[in-house]
Formats: structure tokens, sequence, C-alpha cells
């Protein structure tokens, strides 16, 4: 198991982080607006009585009614609205990559990373598509997002869009469990809302997909508009859908949507942005991570058994060190 320090250098202790914090709330426009009495307004607004029988329900692999679906996505929305483009956290945190539905895999993650709440959770994206429990698996997250504000935090993925979860999966699922689209809707009304980075201690920033030609700074992200469906090219497309490369500059993705980005990209962004480390996902490694542009870069993938029967990881980060846990189920659940 690998243990080197990622935020080596960085020294800040309770109160110090608390200013960060602070100051950072001072320059982004959306985080300023999240105060705690905003907040308590908001969560009296629709309290959801019912969302610890929810998780018990959801935990056991269960789909909520359509109805409890669309206020689970409203209550979500109400939070997830009032978050920054750039969701400010502090270690210790563990970080999750793409679950494509794989519902018994994000079991494994609590299991394995420790149970919600008592472990700070960021999920890179793509909750859905692909494997065959995409609805209880966003389902449980929406639900613990909701009871846990503070420790659970769900960025958005490339998969987390109308165009590509009708085709890919979430779509059908949806109507095959519901009789009908409107859980879909439910749940496209609420990814519009859902942040797209996260800064891990101001040293390390976590993101679904990679960089983009579009944004030198932080605060290019934080004056985005996100709240809309993902766009088929721009900073915001390239954030969900963008690749490291083995060359230098930018080059259009071969996906068809975003940029590959070389590794010069990745050490002006770092040095511009303060950064030592890029955390994402939307890769796939057979170990369940893998390292990119002389370790800038950590892809993370926390489905087992998706691709060659690849391990699941996840990536545990202290002040001053990382681990990555890794597990793969003994069959395709
Ligand atoms: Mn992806």
């Amino acid at each position: 198991m690998r243990s080197k320090p990622l935020l080596k250098g960085l020294s800040l202790n309770h109160s110090q982080a608390h200013l960060l914090e602070c100051d950072n709330c001072v320059t982004s426009r959306e985080y300023r607006s999240l105060n705690s009495s905003s907040l308590a307004m908001a969560q009296e607004g629709t309290s959801i009585s019912d969302i610890d029988k929810w998780i018990e329900k959801l935990y056991t692999c269960q789909i909520l009614e359509e109805k409890e679906v669309k206020q689970l996505c409203d209550k979500a929305k109400e939070i997830l609205s009032k978050e920054s483009n750039v969701i400010e956290v502090n270690s210790p945190i563990t970080v999750c990559g793409d679950l494509f539905g794989h519902f018994h895999d994000l079991l494994e993650v609590f299991k394995t990373g420790g149970k919600c709440p008592d472990t700070n959770y960021l999920f890179l994206g793509n909750y859905i598509d692909r494997g065959t429990h995409s609805v209880e698996t966003v389902s449980l997250l929406i639900a613990l997002k909701i009871k846990h504000p503070d420790r659970v935090n769900l960025l958005r993925g490339n998969h987390e869009c109308r165009q590509i979860s009708k085709v890919y999966g979430l779509y059908d699922e949806c109507v095959k469990k519901y009789g009908n689209g409107n859980v879909w809707n439910f749940f496209m009304d609420l990814f519009d809302h859902f942040p797209l980075t996260a800064l891990i201690e101001g040293r390390i920033l976590g993101v679904h997909g990679g960089l983009s030609p579009s944004i030198e700074t932080l605060d290019e992200i934080r004056d985005l508009n996100r709240v809309q469906d993902v766009p088929v090219e721009g900073p915001i497309c390239d954030l969900l859908w963008s690749d490291p490369g083995e060359h230098e500059g930018f080059v259009k993705s071969a996906r068809g949507a975003g940029h590959s980005f070389g590794a010069d990209i990745t050490a002006k962004f770092h040095l511009k942005n303060d950064l030592k480390v890029l955390t994402r996902s939307h890769k796939v490694d057979v170990d369940g991570h893998r390292w990119h542009h002389g370790k800038q870069v950590v892809s993370i993938n926390s489905a087992s058994n998706f691709e060659h029967d690849n391990y699941a990881a996840i990536m545990q980060l202290d002040a001053q060190v990382h681990k990555f846990l890794k597990f793969k189920l003994s069959a395709v659940a």
C-alpha cells in the first residue's frame, strides 16, 4: 500500500483552514449566499421527515416511490444550488471515482472507506448508466447528501446529462422500474445543479474529466453559469470530458467532446493556481487508479469488474498522506 505526502508544505491548522475557507467565501458569489441562516431556512422550506426511513430502504437496494424521488430531488436541488462551482472541502476526505450504477460497489466503498457520515466523501461523478442499479445508486447518494450535506460532496460527471443518460442506461432503467420517464426527468433537473469541481485544502482539485483551453484560473471556474445541461463544447464540457494525454498542449479529444491536455498544461495550471494534484475519474484502470503527468494527475475509478475484471479504488487523503484502497467484488453485481 503506497503512502506519500500529497499536501507536503501545507501545514494548515484548523483555525487557518477556517480562515482560508472564509477568504474564498468572499471571492465566490455563490458561496457568499451560503450562510447558516439561509441554509437553515432552505432546509425548513421542505423538510423531509422520512429521510432516515428512505436511506434505510435505499441501503437495501430498493427503490423509492416516484413521488418520493421527486421530493428527494427537490430537496437536494435546494442544497446543491447553493454550492459553488468550486466547492471547498477539508481533509481527511475519501475520494471516489465512477460508479456506473454499480450499487454493490458503492456499498463496498462505504465498507472499505468508512460509513457515512463518519467518513467525509468526495464523489467525482458518473453515478449512473452502464450498470443495472443506477436508480438505487444515485438515489442513495442524493439521500445521503440531504442527510449529511457537509460530509457528502457530489460532483457532476459527463454521464449526468440528458444526451448521455438517455442512451447509456438511466433512462431505460427508470422506464423499466417506474413505468415512465418522470423519475429520469427529476434526476436531469437535479443534475443541472451539481457542482463542477472541488478544492481540497486549497491544493488538490477534484473534477470528473480535466482541464480546458478556456480556463486558466479557479476564479474562471467559479464564474461559470453551470445551471444548464452539459454543453457539447466550451469550459463546462471540457471539465467533464477532458483527459490527460501524452502530448504537449491541448488537442481535441478522440471522444468527440472535451480535450486531451498535456503534462505542460497541467504544470502551468497547477503553478498558476497553487495546486499539487488534479484528481479525476472518467477513466477505468485495471488497478482502480493511475497516475499521469509525473504524479500531477490521478485517475480513480470505483466500479469493479467494469472492464477486464478491473479493481475499484478510493483515495484517502489526510493532511500529509494519501492512500489508495482497492477492492473487487467476487461477482458482477
Ligand atoms: Mn466519464
